[in-house]
């Protein structure tokens, strides 16, 4: 078990040199000796940073689910791998077995196939967090299918600009969900969506509210009766090492959101590897990540990486603030949850709350605590180092993004030392860089710059569905011969990395990313409006929360201004998702802007953030006047 499971600081760091030493022959024994295999692979790598091009374990063949299920059936095919908690802590918990989980995703992977889904053919899962999702995607691979998952947060016309990119033949759905008090009427958006859709042919509905919806004919199904008439075997369709495993949409700073494309061998690879190694995981553990499978944390740490791994992987449906604020606890307690990953927003949130929350609940049988999505703040690392972990749990904050497909930077427990607010050194293979503004790396310590990374690990995406010129322009073009990331980072003088935040247009809002470009399309949709800028500010729960700068029209001037923002944050809504509501809305008369015209939002970013000791030089814009008065009438 070479490599795969590192103790300590001194064997990281033997690993790592060894990992850039030679990283084509540092993959190729990790692969070797830890997966299932129908042909081996002609060559670990190779790779082009003009073209785009980058393939891993090219010749080999596989299929990822008899890694992440056939393969464990003779030794754990009893153990649970998927332990599901339902959102109403009165349901009963759902302990899956390996065994169970075979036949369930083959018979879900027969009903595809009778419902004529073949290899390459795209799917599109729009689920609630409900066994059936993970299932369901397990189901795609099996056959060759590629699933893409569209978080279940999201509008009708998010849903349907998702599934006309990707042309995808089928959307496996449910009647309605379950979100604390609330339930959500799924089917009804589905619905909506596809009126603007025209590739899909066949709808399958879960039934998982028994709400009686409308189904209708041709197009809807009810997906319990076909699974009951499925066989529970389904031979596995052998992949190649690069065919595309999966589409999952992430916001771009401009545009339509971008369908990032994972193929299937490097990608299980490196989800696998690092799922061990960053959450310690041992036989016997029970392991919980608080994210949705809508989003890449839920791909790569709810489902692969762990099933790779032969895991026990916790599923839950609900929210952290029902029944009450204790529920995470509760969880943890009556699960004996062993590693426990989510984002500094629900950190955040839970701790503004009466510490009794906390202390109802039996925490002890914790060993690894995570966070991941945005930089975690130095006072919730401490209160949930003191009150979760109770200072005896390290915890590992883990950078990483949908294009990388695993996590790239983050300390190891028991090895790295953790600092606070520090993603701290990169995992093994992950070569960072910082770049200054004119493309040159900045060597050395106690620096900041763009963070890059200068050679390619396995799970990195390969393309934008689609748009291949797109992924060049994005991730490869401001850097020769580098992944460039978005993201700001500074080195410190031990060589740590801390991640400062985005360097583009692209905001994190409780942990999700926002372009504001689609935002403000939306916004510029009313009638009464004639312009508009979005930033991100500070906000303590959110990490940030979302401002809008907004021109009327002279027509809108005269109308109620509450009455606006409400049309406004509907606009959003129903383009977007409630995710993406402004919460502050300013009308002003003009907005700082270039002499090419281009809107400065580094003033606007700075006056919503309440941060006007230093705005620069204004003189330059074409409107300094402009300035004044956005700094006059700014929402505190
Ligand atoms: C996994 C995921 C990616 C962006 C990324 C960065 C931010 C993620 C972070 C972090 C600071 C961390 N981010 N983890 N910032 N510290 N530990 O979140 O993917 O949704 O694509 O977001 O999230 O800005 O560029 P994704």
């Amino acid at each position: 078990m070479s490599n795969y499971h590192i103790k300590h600081l001194e064997e990281y760091f033997q690993v790592y040199r060894k990992s850039v030493r030679n990283p084509e022959s540092y993959w190729e024994e990790i692969a070797e000796e830890h997966f299932m295999w129908h042909k081996r692979w002609d060559n670990v790598l190779s790779y082009d940073f003009e073209k785009p091009e980058f393939k891993w374990f090219e010749g080999a063949q596989l299929n990822i689910t008899e890694n992440c299920i056939d393969r464990h059936l003779r030794t754990r095919g009893d153990q649970t791998a998927i332990l599901f908690e339902p959102n109403n802590p009165d349901e009963e918990a759902l302990h899956i077995t390996y065994n169970e989980l075979h036949d369930r995703v083959c018979k879900m992977a027969n009903v595809l196939k009778v419902e004529g889904i073949q290899k390459g053919d795209r799917v599109c899962i729009y689920l609630p967090m409900i066994p059936e999702l993970a299932v369901a995607v397990l189901a795609c691979a099996r056959i060759g299918a590629i699933h893409s998952v569209v978080f279940a947060g999201f509008s009708s016309t998010a849903l349907a600009t998702r599934i006309n990119d990707s042309n995808c033949k089928m959307v496996i759905t449910s009647d309605g969900s379950f979100r604390g008090s609330k339930t959500i009427d799924l089917k009804g958006i589905v619905d909506e969506g596809l009126k603007k859709c025209d590739s899909v042919e066949t709808v399958l509905v879960v039934n998982r509210i028994d709400s009686g919806v409308e189904m209708k004919e041709g197009r809807d199904k009810w997906l319990q009766p076909l699974l009951d008439k499925a066989e529970a075997t389904c031979e596995p369709e052998i992949m190649d090492a690069e065919d595309p495993l999966f589409i999952l949409y992430t916001s771009g700073s401009t545009g339509t959101p971008k369908g990032m494309v994972h193929t299937t061998a490097g990608y299980m690879v490196y989800t696998a590897f690092t799922f061990k190694n960053v959450f310690q995981y041992r036989d016997g553990d029970v392991y919980w990540c608080t994210a949705d499978i809508g989003w890449i944390t839920g791909h790569s740490y709810i489902v692969y990486g762990p099933l790779a791994n032969g895991a026990t992987t916790v599923m839950f449906e609900g929210v952290p603030s029902y029944p009450d604020y204790g529920r995470f606890w509760e969880i943890v307690d009556k699960h004996k949850v062993t590693q426990f990953y989510t984002a500094p927003t629900a950190i955040r949130a839970l701790a503004k709350e009466n510490l009794e929350h906390v202390e109802k609940y039996d925490l002890s049988s914790l060993k690894v605590l995570g966070t991941v999505g945005e930089p975690i703040n130095e006072e919730a690392w401490h209160w949930y180092d003191e009150n979760i972990g109770k200072k005896k749990c390290p915890i590992v904050d883990t950078w990483w993004q949908t294009e990388t497909g695993g996590i790239m930077i983050s300390p190891i427990p028991y090895s790295t030392p953790a600092i606070p607010t520090f993603a701290t050194l990169p995992l093994p293979g992950i070569q960072p860089a910082l770049m200054d503004e004119e493309g040159k790396e900045i060597k050395g310590n106690q620096v900041d710059g763009r963070l890059c990374i200068k050679f390619p690990w396995p799970s990195m995406a390969r393309t934008i569905w689609g748009n291949h010129q797109r992924y060049k322009d994005t991730y490869f073009s401001a850097f020769k011969n580098m992944y460039f990331t978005g993201d700001g980072a500074l080195r410190d003088s031990v060589g740590y990395y801390r991640i400062t935040g985005r360097v583009d247009d692209v905001v994190i809002v409780s942990g999700h990313n926002l372009g504001t470009a689609p935002i403000e399309d939306a916004i510029n949709e009313h009638p009464a409006v004639a312009e508009s800028a979005i930033v991100g500010y500070p906000h303590e729960v959110k990490g940030n929360a979302l401002y809008g700068y907004v021109i009327l029209k002279e027509t809108g001037e005269t109308r109620n201004q509450d009455n606006l923002r409400k049309e406004i944050n509907q606009l959003i809504s129903d383009r977007i998702g409630p995710i993406a509501k402004l919460d502050k809305i300013q009308f002003t008369s003009g907005l700082p802007k270039t002499r090419s015209g281009k809107i400065m939002r580094r003033i606007l970013r700075k006056i919503a953030s309440n941060d006007t000791s230093n705005l620069g030089d204004t003189s330059t814009l074409l409107n300094p006047e402009v300035v004044q008065e956005v700094m006059d009438n700014v929402i505190k």
